[in-house]
């Protein structure tokens, strides 16, 4: 009878510390957790896990986003929209997929500043536009942010650059006639 009695007592006093330290400092209450839940789990080896701190950083500017559009000879991009982050990487191809030769269906992009409405600067563009300067006129040149040159058929080319500051940037194809319908928008968020 004697033996047993110390034994309860002292598990009384320590759950009673505990809850002692608890309730003084709320800050505890987490390490309570904590010790309860490794105390728990105490059977078996060890805590395994438990490295509530290594979440890798969410880093994405690491790689650059790449962004594909294709071009044809039906006078469209296949692709009229697409999002990006403010500041992210981009790496952004235009390939003509087209057959016909570029003198009567070449392409271009050119990504043009916020607020330039792409029906406008087409319109512009045909004024002192040429194949020589890829219908890219030095005269609207400050309207625009980036150009890949005029494409004829199979050909590539990817533009390299920062995403700006949010909102939306049309972009176009300035080849005459086709900036009616070759249009998009690219949406920084
Ligand atoms: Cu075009």
């Amino acid at each position: 009878m004697f033996t047993k009695m110390p034994f309860p007592a002292a598990r009384v006093r320590t759950f009673l510390s505990v809850k002692e330290i608890l309730m003084s400092h709320p800050s505890f209450i987490g390490l309570g957790i904590l010790l309860v839940l490794t105390s728990c789990g105490g059977g078996d080896s060890g805590n395994g896990g438990g490295n509530g701190g290594g979440n890798g950083g969410g880093n994405g500017g690491g790689d650059a986003l790449a962004v594909s559009i294709e071009s044809n000879d039906q006078i469209q991009f296949n692709n009229k929209t697409f999002t990006v982050k403010a500041g992210q990487a981009v790496k952004l191809t235009l390939k003509n997929v087209g057959k016909m030769p570029k003198a009567a269906m070449g392409h271009n992009l050119v990504i043009l500043k916020a607020g330039v409405k792409a029906m406008e600067f087409g319109t512009q563009a045909l004024a002192g536009g040429s194949i020589e300067n890829n219908y890219l006129p030095d005269s609207i040149k400050d309207k625009a942010l980036w150009s890949t040159k005029i494409l004829g058929p199979g050909e590539s080319e990817t533009l390299e650059f920062t995403a700006p500051a949010a909102g939306k940037y049309e972009y176009v194809c300035t080849f005459p006639g086709h900036f009616a319908g070759m249009r998009g928008i690219m949406v920084v968020e």
